[in-house]
Parts: structure tokens; sequence; C-alpha cells
């Protein structure tokens, strides 16, 4: 796999501030977990979408949308949970990059999911990256949330 980060043991750009454990075990977890992260996806993009894109990597155990906390609908990310690592690295391998409902989706090593992670930690209850974006993107909701306040 091509290593991108500066620490060749890296595997992602993404450190999660609510994960309890030591930076060690985080890194640790994100080399051993069967739980990728699926960023930049359409508000529109459904279970059923992500189910055929990921099950040509493998048996997929569990896709888990992530959703506005106040809305409960769709916010532009999700996890899919499979059986097998190998399964999990073809997915960052091959999948992140492709396109889905017109946009290139970023597929992430994760260090597993829990119940709470499906909620979008943004103040206004979608992802946080959906508070500061400043363009216009039709397919997450329109322009940003401070945007949309100004
Ligand atoms: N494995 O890349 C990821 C990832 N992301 C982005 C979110 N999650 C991820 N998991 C993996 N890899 O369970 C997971 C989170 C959580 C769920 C929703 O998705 O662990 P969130 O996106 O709402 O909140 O999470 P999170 O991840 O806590 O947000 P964070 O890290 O502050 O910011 C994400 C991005 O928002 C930043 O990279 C940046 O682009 C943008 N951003 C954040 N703060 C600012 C700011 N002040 N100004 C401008 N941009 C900002």
């Amino acid at each position: 796999m091509a290593r991108l980060f500066k620490d060749p043991k890296q595997i992602s750009a993404y450190k999660d501030r609510r994960f309890s454990g030591s930076d060690r075990d985080f890194q640790e977890k994100l080399r051993e977990s069967s739980t990728v992260y699926v960023g930049n996806l359409s508000f529109y993009t459904t279970e059923e979408q992500m189910y055929e894109v990921f099950s040509r990597c493998g048996d997929i155990k569990k896709i888990i949308m992530g959703l506005d906390k106040n809305s409960k609908t769709p916010c532009g990310f999700g996890f899919v949970l499979f059986y097998t690592r190998e399964d999990t690295e073809d997915a960052v391998k091959y999948v992140s990059g492709t396109i889905l409902d017109d946009r290139p989706i970023r597929v992430d090593f994760d260090w597993g999911f829990e119940n709470g992670r499906q909620w979008g930690r943004g103040r206004s209850g979608g992802q946080v990256r959906d508070e500061y974006r400043t363009d216009y993107d039709p397919g997450r909701g329109g322009y940003g949330k401070l945007v949309q306040k100004e």
C-alpha cells in the first residue's frame, strides 16, 4: 500500500479526539480493525448503494450510515464493518476515490464502531467539516452551516 504519511507506521491522517486510549492503542486498533470510515458521501446516498459498492471487497457484517443528530437524516459519512482485515484493506486500497453519486468518496481505516459514533459532531448536528466549509455543495445541504447563518 502506498505510504502517504511521515511515520511509515501511520496508516491514517485522522485522529479521533474522542478515542479514550493512548496513541499507541489507537494506531494498533487502526491496524487490526475490520471497520472503515467512508467520507465525502452525498446526503442522498443510501445504505443499499453503499452495500453494492463495498460488497465488491467481500462480505459485509454491517453498514452504519452517519446521521445528523437533530434531523436523524444521513449527513454524508458512514462506517462499513467487514468480517476480515483483508477485505478492509481492499476497501481502503480500491474503493477510496471511486465515484458514488458523482462524488469521489474517501475510505479510511477506522479504530472500530461504537454506539454514538453514528452522529455528526458538528454544533448544527451534521459533520464538523460542514460547519466550516465555504463552498456551495448541493449534495451536502448547500453552503456550510456558518455561511448559512451569516
Ligand atoms: N476513521 O477521516 C476520518 C473521520 N472523520 C473526518 C470523521 N470520522 C472519521 N473517522 C475516520 N477517519 O465518529 C468519524 C468520527 C465520528 C464521525 C463524525 O465520523 O470519529 P465528525 O466528522 O462530525 O467530527 O465525526 P470529527 O471527526 O470529530 O471532526 P474533526 O476531526 O474536528 O474535523 C473533521 C474535519 O473538519 C477536519 O479535517 C477539517 O477539515 C474540518 N474542520 C474541523 N475544525 C475546523 C475548523 N475550525 N475550521 C475549518 N475546518 C475545520
